[in-house]
């Protein structure tokens, strides 16, 4: 750190300078994020009210009722009468605390079985709790294979994971099925929708045949829901919600230091954003059940858009159909790598994944910049001979 200070318009300057080459997500350029450029009204609650602290209950009492609010209402979405959960940081934090809470939960047992599809971050959960990673193939259909999972339940077994939304491609495993094997088999069962938790029950709504993921099937203990993701709120704003307060229970730690005694928390950290918990709570009541679905309801036809265009290319294919707005597409011919390398150099952000690129269709990602994609993916196809 320099000694003196350097004025505040110096340091914007340098700011901006810096960042200027950075991507917006207003450019409509960015196909690799599950992030999104955050609602105005969400933006301008966290910016008015910064300076609180749902950590200290004592000293936001009411931040801290309104989280409870925001988890009633997350969870109302999630068919779940009885929620309890928190905003966290984000996915990952939101599934290391399922985790942790089923270890707690089911003692002296330590198997994780998780599908191949499952996102790093609980992968990464079950080494900080120093459990025992047990990795299922998937089926054709890219969800975790039933009869894998059967086979690698025992009596050391503790939890099973389904992914809700997966982070390659959007694919929903048979919650259902897991659901079952876990009420048969006394385990916990955790769902990662944390990118599928705000798009799924908007498909439904819509029409779309999807799976069941939710509290509505009786083995489903938790589900990660990230409002920083398809809920359009700024981050940091992860979200954890159990079945019911019992859950919780057994990961609460009382502080006696607060302001005027002692105050509980159930998360890994202790201080959090407030200003993400009230501008979540002040989004999911300002879009209501009916916003959300709008927003679903237009990323599902720029996605379609785009999967009528992938269509006519020849040598490029859908991985799968798309189930949400996460589109995988495949080369048997064609080096996915030269066609990313090169719609990097007219500014497209895109995941390469080993298997395939990934186009996530965010609500920044209007018809006009699929359009513009689909024409440049089709001129670099073109002018390399890949045709
Ligand atoms: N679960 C699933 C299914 C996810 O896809 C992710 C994040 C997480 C959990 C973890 O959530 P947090 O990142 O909030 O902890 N998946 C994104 C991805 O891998 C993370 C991301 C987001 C990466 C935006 C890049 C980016 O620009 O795509």
């Amino acid at each position: 750190m320099q000694r003196k200070g350097l004025l505040k318009s110096y340091v914007f300057h340098e700011l901006k300078e810096r960042l200027k080459c950075e991507p917006t997500y207003e450019s409509g350029m960015i196909l690799s994020s599950m992030c999104t450029k955050p609602h105005k009204f969400a933006v301008s609650i966290f910016t008015k009210f910064i300076e609180k602290n749902v950590g200290d209950a004592t000293l936001f009492p009411k931040v801290f009722e309104m989280e409870k609010e925001v988890v009633k209402m997350i969870g109302d979405l999630l068919s779940n009468p009885h929620p309890s959960g928190h905003i966290v940081s984000g996915g990952s934090e939101g599934n290391l605390l399922a985790l942790w809470v089923a270890r707690k939960m089911k003692k002296g047992k330590n198997k994780v079985i998780i599908p191949k599809s499952a996102h790093v971050s609980l992968r990464r959960a079950i080494d900080i709790l120093n459990l025992k990673l047990v990795e299922v193939n998937l089926n054709q259909n890219f969800q975790v294979n039933i009869n894998e999972v059967k086979r690698a339940i025992d009596d050391k077994t503790l939890a099973l994971v389904g992914v809700a939304g997966s982070t390659d491609l959007g694919i929903i495993d048979p919650i259902d099925e897991l659901s079952e094997l876990a009420s048969t088999h006394d385990l916990y069962l955790h769902v990662d929708a944390a990118f599928g938790g705000f798009v799924i029950p908007f498909l439904k709504e819509l029409g779309y045949k999807v799976n069941d993921f939710d509290f509505r099937l009786k083995g489903v203990d938790s589900i990660t829901i990230d409002p920083h993701k398809m809920g359009l709120c700024p981050i940091p704003a992860g979200g954890i919600i159990f079945r019911n307060e019992s859950y919780l229970n057994l990961i609460k730690e009382r502080i006696p230091y607060g302001a005027y005694g002692e105050f509980e928390y159930a998360t890994i950290t202790s201080t959090r954003s407030g200003a993400a918990v009230l501008a979540v709570w002040a989004l999911l009541k300002h879009f209501g059940f009916e916003g959300y679905l709008k927003i679903v309801r237009k990323c599902m036809r720029v996605t379609e858009a785009l999967v009528e265009e992938i269509n006519e290319i020849k040598g490029l294919a859908l991985m799968t159909p798309p189930i949400m707005n996460i589109v995988g597409i495949r080369s048997e011919n064609i080096d996915l790598h030269l066609i990313v390398n090169e719609l990097a150099k007219r500014g497209w952000f895109i995941s390469y994944l080993p298997t395939h690129i990934r186009l996530v269709i965010m609500p920044h990602v209007k018809l006009w910049h699929i359009k513009r994609f689909c024409k440049d993916l089709k001129e670099i196809v073109k002018l390399h001979k890949f045709d």
